[in-house]
């Protein structure tokens, strides 16, 4: 399965680099993913090339001309379908893991990026099936949100992330956040790896990984434990944390966090 993007947007060259480096770049080149930026200001008819204009009504600001975002969407679903097109806004569906992992298997994306106050509401009313937002806060365009969900939905794409890693064992994946990691040296700054990491005992080592991701899901975003489907031994191993932590009485992080390296010093 291979999967094209579509971008259009009036910056294309912020794309040249960012997606062709690393993971990206290895899957453009083995034609698993295939992106392409077009240029909006390509399809205006005036000498001027003018893509924006004063919102009506008054008001800071200018505001992306319906025309030459039309015609730049027509063009490409001219030449291919099922197309199905996206809008980067800070009005948007929230982006997570789960939208991402749905948009992966559309075969064609449309990335629109707006530029300025936003392009003009029909633009939206004919032409978007759908506005996603990075996050709430507001960029001076939508490029940067085009090339996060680029990123994020090319790692569902088979192959993309190399024969042996799939973006199903990632974290979020059942929305805990992921356990604590570690590699050599042993000891740093007197500061030594969980022994039990090296102990080769593998049911030890994933029981030691799931209860540290439910005890930072339960510190940093507990928000995401209430749609995480938790087993019977996750429950288990909640109520030890919880239990462990209210024992030593300390703040919730110092604490809760205390678990994972040991000091040597
Ligand atoms: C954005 C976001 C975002 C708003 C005005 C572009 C900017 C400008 N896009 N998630 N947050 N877009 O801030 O997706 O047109």
């Amino acid at each position: 399965m291979r999967m094209r993007f579509d971008i259009l947007t009036l910056f294309p060259n912020m794309f040249s680099s960012p997606l062709r480096e690393s993971i990206l770049g290895k899957a453009i080149e083995r034609g698993l993913i295939q992106i392409q930026t077009i240029n909006i200001r390509d399809f205006t008819l005036d000498k001027h090339q003018v893509v924006d204009d004063t919102p009506y009504g008054g008001g800071q600001g200018m505001v992306m001309k319906v025309e030459p975002v039309a015609r730049a969407i027509e063009s490409v679903k001219a030449q291919n379908s099922p197309v199905w097109t996206i809008y980067l806004t800070p009005q948007g569906t929230p982006f997570n893991q789960d939208l991402a992992r749905r948009l992966s298997t559309q075969p064609h994306l449309i990335l629109l990026c707006g530029r300025y106050e936003g392009v003009d509401e029909r633009v939206k009313d004919l032409f978007v099936d759908e506005e996603i937002s990075i996050g709430d806060y507001v960029l001076t365009g939508g490029e940067l949100a085009a090339m996060v969900l680029v990123d994020a939905v090319s790692r569902f794409i088979p192959g993309v992330l190399g024969s042996d890693r799939s973006a199903v064992e990632d974290s979020f994946f059942n929305s805990l956040l992921e356990y604590p990691q570690y590699t050599r040296p042993f000891d740093f700054k007197g500061r030594c790896v969980p022994e039990v990491l090296l102990s080769g005992n593998h049911s030890a080592i994933s029981l030691w990984r799931r209860k540290e991701a439910l005890r930072r899901t339960w510190v940093r975003r507990p928000d995401l434990l209430e749609k995480a489907n938790l087993s019977g031994e996750d429950r288990k191993l909640l109520e030890e944390i919880r239990k462990s932590n209210d024992d030593c009485g300390l703040g919730n992080a110092d604490c809760a966090a205390g678990s994972s390296t040991r000091d040597k010093s």
